[in-house]
């Protein structure tokens, strides 16, 4: 038996497109969703394409399709979803309960991945609204994998070096700030930072192995657990820049969610979660879980002083 066979759903997306390419690298025979509905998307198109010249195979199928996700399903072992999530550009997660129905149909996927790829859902509860709406629908499609007896590993990636690293976790900015910084608090809250081909490569080891089987992988390397203030002071020893820090109140922070758009307000709520509350870290790895750098001590990952280096 060969190494399994890979679709990936939402293949030319920001997390998707790191996992289609780990797929490739880990020598899985890898196939990619191409939607009809990308129409004059060229920047998608291109990257569908690229795909191809790196070996891997475009499967047409849409979601307004129902007998085209059972076929191109049917045609691997392993399903990977990266259907984004509440943010600003786009939101669609629930859309992936028309994957479950189609893998359910077909009935011979061994492994399925729904888009999860941050927080663990299933200890956001208690999460503030609106943001909450990216938890519960991540809980619905979980629901609906378990019910339907769908094999699957739910991939906990935590932050995505480019959303929260390589900002010094500043909120709407991609980049480092040049004078000052904001503190969450004193800045001292344990958070995970994850450079994104780290977080495929995990993916792409955890889908045959049958310690993760029905399990929550937790990518949670030590070297990457992290405060905001020491990811700072990382950041100030490569600039040779010391940066002028602005301390917020968790009160103070909450309430600059008014006047926010919906998006806004999504982001704040789950920065409050991750840099106040400390949700990726304030809790042990129980029985249904795993922890990928355990796991995978193979997989040399990117500390934060070398992710941050091309920002420079
Ligand atoms: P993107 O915004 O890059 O979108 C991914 C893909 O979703 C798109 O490429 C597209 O697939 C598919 N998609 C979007 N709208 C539709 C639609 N209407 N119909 C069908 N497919 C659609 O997603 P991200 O990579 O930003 O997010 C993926 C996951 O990662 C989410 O679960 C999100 O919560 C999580 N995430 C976590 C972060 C972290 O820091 N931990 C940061 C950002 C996201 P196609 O390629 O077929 O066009
Ligand atoms: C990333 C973001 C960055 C939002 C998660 C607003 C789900 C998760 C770590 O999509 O809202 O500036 O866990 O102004 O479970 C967005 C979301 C990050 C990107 C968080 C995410 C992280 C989603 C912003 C901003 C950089």
């Amino acid at each position: 038996m060969g190494k399994s066979k890979v679709l990936v759903v939402g293949g030319t997306g920001y997390i998707g497109r790191k996992i289609v390419k780990a797929s490739l690298a880990e020598g899985h025979e890898t196939y990619v969703l191409q939607r009809p509905e990308i129409g004059l998307d060229i920047e998608k198109l291109e990257t569908l394409l690229s795909f191809k010249r790196q070996g891997a195979r475009l499967l047409e199928g849409s979601f307004n399709d129902p007998k085209s996700l059972v076929d191109a399903v049917k045609q691997v072992d392993v399903v990977i979803c990266t259907m984004s999530g509440v943010h600003f550009r786009s939101h669609n997660l629930l859309l992936q309960l028309k994957l479950v129905d189609a893998i359910k149909e077909a009935g011979n996927v061994k492994r399925f991945l729904p888009s999860e790829f941050g927080m663990d859902p299933a200890l956001m509860g208690h999460a503030l609204e609106p943001g909450r709406v990216t938890f519960d629908e991540k809980m619905v499609v979980r629901k609906a994998i378990e019910e339907a007896n769908i094999p699957f590993t739910y991939v906990i990636a935590n932050c995505f070096g480019g959303y929260f690293a390589g900002n010094l976790s500043q909120l709407e900015r991609l980049t480092p700030p040049k004078d000052k910084v904001f503190l969450y608090g004193d800045g001292n809250v344990k958070v995970v930072y994850m450079d994104e081909d780290d977080i495929a490569a995990y993916t792409i080891k955890a889908i045959d192995d049958p310690r993760t089987l029905n399990k929550t992988l937790y990518i949670r390397p030590p070297d990457n657990i992290l405060t905001q203030s020491e990811l700072i002071q990382k950041w100030e020893t490569l600039s040779r820049k010391k940066l002028h820090k602005i301390s917020i109140s968790a009160d103070d922070f909450l309430a600059s969610m008014k006047g926010l758009d919906l998006a806004g307000q999504v982001g704040v709520g789950h920065f409050y979660h991750i840099f106040y509350e400390g949700c990726l870290t304030n809790f042990e790895i129980g029985e249904g879980g795993e922890e990928a750098s355990k796991l995978y001590p193979q997989v040399e990952y990117t500390r934060m002083e070398e992710y941050l280096k091309i920002y420079v």
